[in-house]
């Protein structure tokens, strides 16, 4: 009995994914984690490259590192498996108190074949590509090749295997099932087997979801059946390898989508079709309900586009998870609005040392003075991640990033405000132009504040390069009773100094130094 209560601890300090009122958290060792995460190049996945890696990791102030494992490294030859990566990987990672999420990479990556062993990629017969609709063949792996369903799901169950067999510690805490799914310059697959599939009925689960009684792709899906019916395709397909891996190790799992415009319908034709887009979630869900979440590649730092790309996939029944984002200065920023959204990681892709940049997407290469605003950013949630993770699923969370415009923000926390300013000196009024001519503060790149409801009037509040000022809703007197300046210090929020003075006449001024305040606020017909 002594070994099966053990057993059961540890099935119980199992990473999940824990639901409650349509707000999420990732639980790791039994809590609520934050993943401020590092992703690392795609070729980074080698033992020998592991030195360019940890310093960037360590610079970033990461406490999760996202790092590819390619189908073709580990199983080069058919049925012959190799995991000398990870048994490198996974105690490095552990002796440096990082977690780990591990992205298979097998049939699609980028939607292509590149990271399938050799024998995969030149046996067309066994392994065929898509059909596009001129009848001539893709570069993609199609969907309804059985033996490379087959081969991709054995391989996965392998890797798997080695996690519940060599991780018993679970420092790998969420698995990436492929990598941008879906296919550029094809809507859908139209070989033979896709084809008959298209002209028969909608497989029943997906009618249930879209809450239909029968019908063909065209009568359910009307001009949108192609894409629709390749992301069912697609997510059947990575659905049923998640099934087969989470059937040895019940880790979480996901799949990163290669984004749409978030702001405008588009040709499906012009982005990867049938992959995890903001319009095919629902089809998603339903072809793959072993993912617990589709997550967003967030490439665009227009600030509106952005945000709605958050709005997308930051659902009551999707967790949002920023599994990519680009990392030149002008992302970090966006981490606040990720943060606010309740987003349970957020991710800058290419953070490691090899020298290579995936500029214009990101930086032009990635150095110390790249990392620099995205540490600064993970450096004022670091010390209280797990209290963050913990109030954005049982309280409430908001964010706020600088926009494009520099234009203010107000946030709405229900009964209370707060307005966000970012380019405002700490002292006096933007009006005081008695005292000089030029008030403006050009905005901290990495400009933007975390909010955190502690109660019905108090709040957590921290942010860089910004000025908070509360208010009530609708209006209505109030007192700002106390400004808190706090240190999260064992498991509570131990009181440093109060601010006050010319530290709250104007406002709450956050400068690049990073401050966390405790705000207290008495509404005047309450006293
Ligand atoms: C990402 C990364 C890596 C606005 C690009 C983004 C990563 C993959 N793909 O460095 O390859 O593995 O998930 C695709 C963005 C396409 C261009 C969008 C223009």
């Amino acid at each position: 009995s002594g070994l099966a209560s053990v057993g059961a601890e540890a099935q119980e300090d199992r990473p999940r994914i824990v639901t409650e009122n349509g707000r999420h958290a990732l639980l790791v060792d039994g809590q609520p984690f934050l993943m401020l995460a590092a992703q690392a190049h795609n070729s980074s996945n080698y033992p020998s490259v592991l030195p360019e890696v940890w310093p960037a990791v360590e610079a970033l102030g990461a406490n999760t590192l996202m790092i590819p494992v390619a189908w073709e490294q580990i199983e080069p030859v058919e049925g012959r498996f190799d995991f000398s990566y990870l048994d490198a990987l996974i105690p490095q990672a552990r002796e440096r108190g990082v977690r780990l999420v591990l992205l298979w990479f097998g049939t699609w990556k980028n939607t292509g074949p590149a990271y399938t062993p050799a024998w995969v990629k030149l046996d067309r017969e066994r392994f065929p590509r898509l059909v596009k609709e001129d009848g001539t063949e893709s570069y993609a792996l199609s969907p309804f090749g059985e033996e490379t369903l087959e081969a991709d799901r054995r391989a996965f169950v392998r890797l798997m295997t080695y996690l519940r067999d060599d991780d018993a510690d679970h420092t790998v805490i969420m698995v990436q099932v492929e990598n941008e799914t879906g296919t550029y310059g094809s809507v859908r697959d139209y070989g033979q087997a896709a084809q008959e599939a298209f002209e028969a009925e909608v497989p029943a689960p997906l009618l249930a979801s879209e809450g239909q009684e029968g019908g063909s792709w065209r009568d359910v899906f009307g001009e949108d059946a192609d894409e629709a019916f390749h992301a069912w395709s697609i997510g059947s397909y990575v659905g049923r390898i998640a099934e087969a891996g989470k059937a040895v190790l019940d880790l979480p799992m996901y799949t990163n989508a290669a984004l749409r415009d978030p702001l405008k319908d588009t040709d499906p034709a012009s982005y990867a079709s049938g992959g995890p887009t903001d319009n095919m979630l629902d089809i998603w869900q339903a072809a793959a309900p072993d993912l617990s979440l589709l997550s967003p590649d967030i490439y665009t730092a227009e600030s509106e586009a952005y945000r709605a790309a958050l709005d997308h996939y930051a659902k009551p029944d999707n967790p949002l998870f920023v599994s990519e984002t680009g990392n030149r200065v002008d992302f970090a920023r966006f981490f606040f609005a990720a943060l606010g959204k309740g987003a349970i990681g957020f991710a800058p892709f290419g953070m490691d040392y090899t020298g290579y940049g995936n500029f214009p997407l990101g930086a032009k290469a990635t150095t110390p003075e790249i990392i620099e605003p995205f540490a600064q950013v993970y450096d004022l949630v670091r010390p209280f991640e797990r209290e963050w993770a913990r109030l954005a699923y049982e309280s409430e969370v908001f964010g706020a990033a600088r926009p494009d415009d520099d234009a203010p923000q107000t946030l709405d926390l229900g009964d209370w405000t707060a307005r966000v300013d970012y380019d405002l000196w700490q002292f006096g009024q933007p009006d005081w132009t008695f005292l000089g001519d030029d008030l403006h503060r050009e905005p901290d790149e990495n400009a933007g504040v975390l909010i955190a409801r502690l109660g019905e009037n108090q709040f957590l509040v921290t942010g860089i390069g910004a000025r908070v000022t509360f208010g009530r809703t609708g209006g209505g007197g109030f007192t700002l009773v106390s400004a808190e300046e706090v240190e999260w210090e064992e498991g509570n929020w131990r009181f440093r100094r109060m601010w006050n003075g010319d530290q709250t006449d104007y406002g709450l001024n956050f400068t690049d130094r990073g401050a966390v305040l405790r705000v207290t606020l008495v509404p005047d017909d309450d006293r």
